[in-house]
């Protein structure tokens, strides 16, 4: 614990994880912008008061997606983390995750861990993950990972007063620190141990960070810069290549973790009309299926009307013959059988084409 005795509790994640809603709701009124010596970007702090009567500063710390930063807020963050005199260091992190995205929100989580510092999960949004059916199983998690996880929402407040109980009792205890998530290739090992022979530093995966990033550590002195620069010549510590690695065998290790974790029923519920899209926009069946129905309507329209317009031509030379039996021949029965009879059977004989179009296009238009 830090000198100045007040616990000090950082809360660390990814952009839009929900962090300062979290603080927020934590810290309530109670907070500034931190004073933080040579600290450009803003960092918020507050106070919380726990429960069981802890008093605790509170310190939202800028979204970050790993120590190997590639911006200065991120750049921020590891230069604090990778620093225990530094005055924003904290005792114990509070690690916010988007629990709907949590295959991206652990990397962070993972070089936390390996840096020694006690930290327990917040699962924020659970809210949402509920809406959209999403199970969690926190057990899982909390075995496989090794720290504690907790379902919040920092939207309905749900779960916060389990959160700072669990934190309170989290934080005054002795927590036990899990092994180290990601184990060093030979070379990041040979670094690491020359890095603790020449510095005071008792973490291995601290030791591997400044040596990664001793060109920009500010709290590094330029004669310190100039021995890591040298360890990491001397060990041919191909820094940005065994960055990537790592990120990469950190996510290998955990996304397994997370999918037996998390129980996602599907990106969206699934309707009656996603079914009927995937196979009628599928890219074999879905222009089958086209041609198919535009034969089927064709051949209704040019084939199995002809049923009915036959019966249409049958009824109405039946009447002609019928009237031309029963009426003399004059102008008069001349005027039905060859006008009004022949007129309408010329139009009436279309009808059962006209109308098989009509009804098909009126039942796509669905
Ligand atoms: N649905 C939901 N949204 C949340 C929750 N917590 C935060 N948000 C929203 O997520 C967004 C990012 O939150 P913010 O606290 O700014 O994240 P930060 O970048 O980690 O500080 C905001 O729009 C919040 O309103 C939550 O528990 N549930
Ligand atoms: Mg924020």
């Amino acid at each position: 614990m830090n000198n100045s005795k007040v616990l000090r509790i950082a809360l660390a994640g990814n952009p839009n994880s929900g962090k300062s809603t979290v603080f927020n709701l934590l810290t309530g009124l109670r907070q500034k912008t931190g004073n933080f010596p040579g600290v450009t970007v803003d960092i918020k702090e507050g106070k919380i008061r726990f429960p069981g009567g802890t008093e605790a500063r509170l310190i939202d710390l800028p979204g970050t997606y790993s120590l190997h930063p590639n911006a200065s807020d991120e750049q921020l963050v590891t230069s604090i983390l990778s620093n225990p005199t530094d005055p924003a260091f904290p005792d114990v992190i509070v690690y916010v995750a988007d629990v709907t995205h949590l295959e991206k929100h652990l990397l962070l989580l993972t070089q936390i861990i390996d840096l020694g510092i006690p930290v327990m999960v917040a699962l924020n949004m659970s809210d949402t993950a509920a809406q959209m059916g999403i199970r969690v199983n926190t057990q899982l998690l909390e075995q496989k990972i090794g720290v504690p996880f907790v379902n919040i929402s920092g939207r309905t407040g749900e779960n916060l007063p389990q959160l700072l109980l669990d934190l309170e009792r989290f934080a005054t205890s002795k927590p036990t620190l899990p092994g180290p998530f990601y184990p060093f290739g030979e070379t990041e090992k040979q670094v690491v141990e020359a890095v603790i022979q020449n510095f005071k530093v008792n973490n291995p995966y601290r030791a591997l960070l400044w040596a990664h990033h001793a060109d920009w550590l500010p709290f590094l002195t330029a004669e310190e810069r100039a021995t890591l620069r040298t360890i990491v010549h001397t060990k041919s510590l191909q820094s940005l290549r065994t960055q990537v690695d790592e990120t990469l065998d950190r996510y290998d290790r955990f996304t397994p973790i997370v999918q037996t974790a998390i129980q996602q029923p599907r990106a969206f519920p699934e309707t009656n009309t996603d079914r009927i899209d995937t196979v009628l926009t599928h890219r074999l069946w879905g222009p089958l299926i086209f041609f198919s129905i535009m034969l089927l309507v064709f051949q209704a329209i040019y084939d199995w009307s002809t049923w009915p317009m036959d019966m249409i031509e049958t009824v109405f030379s039946d009447l002609n013959d019928w009237i031309g039996k029963a009426l003399p021949d004059n102008w008069f029965r001349s005027l039905l059988t060859d006008g009004v009879l022949a007129g309408l059977a010329g139009i009436l004989v279309f009808v059962p084409q006209i109308a098989i179009l009509f009804s098909s296009s009126v039942y796509w238009k669905k």
